[in-house]
């Protein structure tokens, strides 16, 4: 049976730190979907089909496989995606102790609510310190986000 899991995120905009843990949780799955979700507790710079769009274009730009897919998702709760497409895994980054905090409570919340169950993935140290919000403000300053974006993501800021 192919083991299927779903990365989520806001991803606004995805960051390298995204695309290191995809590519970590598709050399331990079968099918992996990245699935862009809309966030009602944040307020979003990019609209969720330019968020699908980077995504897509970063990922093909990373080589990562077919069996890695884009999705996105705005209606309800993040374990009804899960339960539509058969998937029984969550993937997660973790980058500090305040992601831990943050993710703990929705992870037994999910495996209560549907069974789906949660991994947490470490990043590389390399990436660690990167966050789309970051990004944001450093973009917004003027700043040089080349080293902590994809390429397509670095261009697509540089002209909006
Ligand atoms: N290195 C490693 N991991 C990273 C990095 C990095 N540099 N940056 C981000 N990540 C990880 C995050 O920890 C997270 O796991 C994932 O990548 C996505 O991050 P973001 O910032 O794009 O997305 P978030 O944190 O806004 O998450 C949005 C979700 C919708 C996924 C989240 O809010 C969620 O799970 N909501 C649950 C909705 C729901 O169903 N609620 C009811 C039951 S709990």
């Amino acid at each position: 049976m192919s083991r299927i899991a779903v990365v989520p995120g806001s991803f606004d905009p995805v960051t390298l730190g995204h695309i290191d843990v995809i590519a970590r949780a598709a050399n331990i799955f079968d099918e992996v979907h990245v699935l862009v979700v809309h966030n009602p507790d944040k307020s979003a710079l990019l609209p969720l089909a330019q968020r699908v769009s980077l995504l897509t274009a970063s990922l093909r730009d990373a080589g990562l496989p077919e069996r890695v897919s884009v999705h996105s998702w705005s209606m309800g709760l993040l374990v009804d995606y899960c339960t539509d497409v058969g998937a029984s895994v969550l993937v997660k980054g973790i980058r500090s102790q305040v992601d831990v905090a943050y993710e703990t409570p929705m992870a037994i919340m999910n495996r209560s609510l549907a069974g789906v169950e949660t991994v947490f993935l470490l990043p590389d140290p390399a990436h660690a310190h990167v966050s789309s919000s970051l990004v944001r403000q450093v973009a917004g300053l003027g700043g040089d986000v080349a080293p902590y974006v994809p390429r397509v993501v670095a261009e697509y800021l540089s002209t909006t």
